[in-house]
């Protein structure tokens, strides 16, 4: 009974503000992840950095990319480094010392470890990240200095997202060793070179020559990765603002058309559903039917095709 009354009577109190925790932690956007390099979040440590007998924090961060393009918010670049360090002042209240630690990256980081590595009595720290990873040595008194290449260790190389470290003295030597573990080898771009099997398996292998896309914001880039050289994509839908990579439109000769039935004249309408009838008949246009839905349940259709990982071909029968 005892325990339980102790138990129960367990409570904690949210004093982040109070104690001058209140910088904001970025990792990503903060309604949405659009890549995966914005959704893994960060690790925290609890450290006496300058050895006064009080836990320090540190709080790694990550960064957040512009809408519709894959570079740094100028907001967040322009707010300071997304990875904190607070002095602990001993009296319930912590300050930023970021500035004079030498800790303040912009990285997308993922994890930090504590050791003393060279033995000098103060505590050095391990930092893996998105690209690289960082070790950095403590003065002795809270200000570190990046040494990772001194170290041995690599600032560069094949793309590398570190996720999980540790110090341990593997071999009982007295002098700790590092463990790192990386998440996936990730370099931040698609490569074209990698056919998209949902879209080219309709085609017995092909890729398409001509995409008609009802999602352009969220699609257009995979698009362009699919296109067959001199293809057409034409967008008939979108909801806000996208990136179009002029490079790839380059390379695949691609032709990027947007259309607006509203536009179209009387004319030009039977114009067009002459031909698509034409097509059908001769064989010439061979649609690639998925799902076939009743028109009674168009609702369905629009919650189908705007789902995550939809292909559209969604049908409406009559
Ligand atoms: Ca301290
Ligand atoms: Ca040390
Ligand atoms: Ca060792």
């Amino acid at each position: 009974m005892q325990a339980e009354r102790n138990r129960s009577s367990a409570t904690f109190t949210d004093i982040a503000r109070t104690a001058g925790l209140t910088v904001p932690s970025i990792y990503g956007g903060l309604e949405r992840k659009r890549f995966i390099i914005e959704t893994n979040g960060a690790g925290v440590a609890w450290v006496d950095v300058d050895q006064d007998g009080w836990l320090d924090a540190l709080v790694l961060g990550g960064t957040r990319l512009a809408e519709g393009a894959r570079i740094e918010d100028a907001r967040i670049a322009a707010a300071g480094p997304t990875t904190r360090l607070y002095r602990n002042t001993g009296h319930g209240t912590f300050a930023d010392v970021t500035a004079q630690s030498g800790l303040g990256l912009t990285v997308f980081a993922s994890s930090v470890c504590a050791g003393d590595y060279d033995n000098d009595g103060a505590v050095d720290l391990f930092i893996t990240s998105f690209g690289r990873n960082y070790l950095f040595h403590n003065r002795g008194d809270g200000r570190f200095d990046d040494v990772t290449a001194q170290a041995g260790l690599p600032t560069a190389g094949p793309a590398r997202w570190g996720s999980g470290c540790s110090f341990v003295d593997y071999d009982r030597d007295g002098r700790l060793d590092l463990f790192v573990s990386n998440y996936l080898k990730f370099d931040g771009h698609v490569d074209t070179n990698l056919p998209n099997d949902a879209l080219t398996g309709l085609e017995g292998g092909q890729t398409p020559h001509v995409i008609v896309e009802m999602l352009a914001n969220v699609n257009l880039d995979r698009d362009l990765d699919v296109i067959s050289p001199r293809g057409r994509i034409v967008i008939i839908g979108n909801r806000g603002r996208g990136e179009i990579d002029a490079r790839k439109a380059m390379g695949k000769d691609a032709t990027i058309r947007g259309l607006m039935v509203f536009n179209a004249s009387r004319e030009e309408l039977h114009e067009a559903f002459a031909g698509i009838n034409a097509g059908l008949e001769t064989g010439a246009l061979r649609p690639r039917i998925g799902r076939r839905i009743p028109l009674a349940d168009a609702a369905q259709a629009h919650e189908a095709v705007m789902s995550p990982g939809a292909l559209g071909k969604i049908v409406l029968i009559p």
